[in-house]
Order: C-alpha cells, then structure tokens, then sequence
C-alpha cells in the first residue's frame, strides 16, 4: 500500500530551518521560523511557566483524562484573556486544541460541517499552513488582496474592493494582530469597515490571533477580536499560547465560536467536542495547564505580563533600530515601514533572488518571501543585516 504514496511537498519554514542548522558559518544569522529569541539567541522557558510547572508537579493528583473540549479553566482563562468582557461567557462555546493550528484546523471542519459551499477569503498573503489545511479538506479559498510591497503597509483600498465579491455564508479569514508573513496591520478604523462589509454581506469572521502580546500590548493585540465579537452574530476565532507563553512544544490553543444567538451555543459546543473527539479525543493537557495556572494566579499573572513586556519591547527596539540604520546607510526613507510594522514579522518585499544573495554572501537566513522573524536579530547582527540589504541592492 505504501507504493502508493507520493512525496509530499516541504513545508518551506520547517526546511529553512534545516538549512540553518546544517550551514557550518559561524556568523550566520537565522531570521527564519517564527520562535521568539532573546538578545542571546536563546528562546527562553518563561520564569511564570517555570514556575507553573513546578505548582502542577507539586499539587496535580492524576492525570486521568479531562474532558473532550479539555478542562474548563483553561478555556475560561483563555476566554477572558482574549476577548475580555466584549461578550459574556454564555455567548462563547470553547475546545482546547493541540495549538493555534489545531484550533485553526477544527474551525475550517466545522465550517466545512455547519455550510460545505462555504468559500474561505484568506489574505494575500497569509501563513502557508492556512492554504495548506484549507486545500487539504478540499475547501474553496479565494485570495483577497492584502500586502502593499510598494508601502510595505495594507492595501486597504484592494483588500475592500475583493471582500465586495463576499457572499452570504462566506468566511473570511482574519490575523487578530501582527500578521503573519507581512506584519502589516490593519488600523481600528480599517477593521470597523471591514465588520460593515461583513455584515452587509452576511460572511462570517474568522480570527486567527498567535500573537497576542507581540505587538502593542495584550489588551491592544486584542482590540480588533473584541470589536469583531461583540459586533457580528458569529465568529471563529482560533487562539495559540505557543508564542505569548513560550511554550511552543506543548500544543495549547483555543477554538472560540461566539453567538449573539445563546440558543445556539449547545449545540456548537457540542459540535466541538465532536470534532475533538473524531480527531484526537482528549486534547493536550499540559499546556493548558500552565496557561490557566498563570492566569489565574495574581503574582504569576503579573511576572508572565512583565517578561511579555520586555519580549515585546525587544523586538519594537530591534526594528526600530533596523529601520535607522537602513535610513543612515540608503539615504532614503524607504524601509521605514519595518518601524511600522508589529509582531515577530516583516516582510523586506525584494526579490526571491535577492533573499538568496543575502542566504549566499552573508550566511542571512529569510524565508524566500522576504519574511524576516526580527526576533532572530540583537544589537549587534541588525547593522551588519542593514548592510547587508544595501549591498544586496534591495
Ligand atoms: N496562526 C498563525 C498565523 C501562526 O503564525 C501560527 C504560528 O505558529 C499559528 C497559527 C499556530 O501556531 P501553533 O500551532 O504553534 O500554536
Ligand atoms: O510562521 C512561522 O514561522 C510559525 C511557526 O508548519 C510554524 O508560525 C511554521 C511552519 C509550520 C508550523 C509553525
């Protein structure tokens, strides 16, 4: 049966990272995978998880199983985290997942479920795990305008013109904050159009929010989920703790559907389970665990918070600094949107060959979009990156 198989194409983040680690250069500068590290290269064990882990050891009795849609604290901290009080607790039906892509995953099956002719708009250009899920279940996407690599910013003006073509029934895929490959956002005002188009059309939101935190704050990462919530009958919204807790490897996501309607919330939830249950059964439990032992706890809550500030402000003084030196070194204020930009990513917006002369000549590693995670740069790799670009004639 095996004969039958055929390659499977590479996921090109994942192999960059294998790229990486096989160039024996001992300046080499990875700007690829999106894993936050510190000044030092280091991706750090939060000193809350730290400390969370040492609790759960200390005090957790058993690990029998939970429930299909995992254990309900984790999904009312994470509901309160997240979506603070936009919408009550009644209003949201909740599963824990195996991380962000897991929640992401569920979502498009229960769309798939709840309307198979619904068509996914998704951004161009989005995270390629998102095209890849989407065309593996054999759902209909359609690409709507998004990166201006003239700006570096949105291409507002595009990306309503195609959301025009939305249908009842239609879903759109939204990145909460800090946008994933680009890191262009939307602006509060964008995002309020954006629910009247969605409302005029009867399409559905689709939030996929990994990096609340990274950008401008926790309740400001959140700012455009909440009004999406408490502005539309219904939403997805699919949360990752991978990145924001630093806990990449113990899968902890959420599934959110939010209704107006509360009558509709038992059987949605029930729907979720359902889909917990034909996918995996229990979700994971450990990471979740951490999660809500932090933020439920005022002293952790507080210390995760902090070093969450200082992740953040790392990665703002880095592009910051980047985009003074490429100002200093062309002349021009052309890569002045980097400061713009928020979250682990940037797109540079040069050519795919340009990327491979950084690869070559400076042992740079991007992603071949020109993705850079800023989080792989410190103080003293940005100026030899901005020479780097200029030499590149980018
Ligand atoms: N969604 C986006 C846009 C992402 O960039 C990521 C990245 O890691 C995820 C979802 C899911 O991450 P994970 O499954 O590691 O929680
Ligand atoms: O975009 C990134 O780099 C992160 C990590 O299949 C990632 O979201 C990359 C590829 C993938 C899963 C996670």
């Amino acid at each position: 049966m095996f004969e039958n198989l055929k390659d499977q194409p590479a996921d090109k983040i994942l192999a960059l990272m294998e790229a990486y680690k096989a160039d024996p250069r001992e300046d080499k500068i990875d700007l690829g995978v999106g894993v936050y590290k510190n000044p030092e290269g280091i991706t750090p064990v939060m000193r809350a998880v730290k400390s969370a882990e040492q609790r759960i050891w200390e005090e957790q009795e058993t690990k029998a199983y939970t429930g299909l849609a995992g254990d309900p604290m984790f999904a009312d901290a994470m509901i309160g985290l997240v979506l603070g009080d936009a919408v009550s607790r009644d209003q949201v039906s909740a599963v824990a997942t195996p991380g962000g892509t897991g929640a992401v995953r569920q979502a498009f099956e229960l769309i798939r479920m709840a309307n198979p002719g619904a068509r996914i708009f998704v951004s161009d250009p989005t995270w390629p795990n998102h095209l890849s899920i989407l065309k593996y279940l054999g759902i209909e996407t359609v690409s709507y305008r998004y990166f201006d690599s003239s700006t570096g910013g949105v291409d507002f003006a595009g990306m309503m013109e195609d959301l025009g073509q939305l249908k009842a029934g239609d879903v759109v895929l939204l990145h909460g904050c800090c946008h994933n490959p680009t890191g262009a956002n939307l602006n509060l005002t964008e995002w309020k159009a954006v629910v009247a188009r969605l409302t005029e059309a009867g399409a559905l939101p689709m939030i996929d929010i990994a990096y609340q935190g990274f950008g401008d704050g926790l309740d400001e990462d959140a700012a455009a989920v909440r009004l999406v919530a408490s502005s539309v009958p219904e939403c997805l919204i699919a949360a990752s703790c991978s990145k924001n807790f630093g806990i990449y490897r113990e899968r902890t996501g959420l599934l959110m559907a939010v209704a107006q309607d509360r009558g509709l919330g038992r059987t949605t939830q029930g729907n979720l389970a359902f889909l917990n249950r034909q996918n995996y059964s229990f979700p994971p439990d450990h990471g979740a665990r951490i999660v809500s032992t932090i933020l439920t706890d005022d002293g952790l809550r507080a210390d995760w918070q902090a070093e969450l500030e200082d992740v953040r402000l790392n990665m703002l003084g880095l592009r910051e600094q980047l985009a003074s030196e490429l100002q200093r070194l062309s002349g021009s204020d052309r890569f002045h949107f980097l400061a713009q930009h928020r979250g682990m990513f940037s797109r540079l917006g040069c050519a795919p060959e340009q990327v491979e002369t950084l690869r070559k000549d400076h042992g740079i590693y991007m992603v071949g979009d020109s993705r850079m995670n800023i989080a792989g740069l410190n103080s003293t790799t940005v100026p030899l990156l901005a020479r780097a670009i200029v030499d590149a004639g980018i």
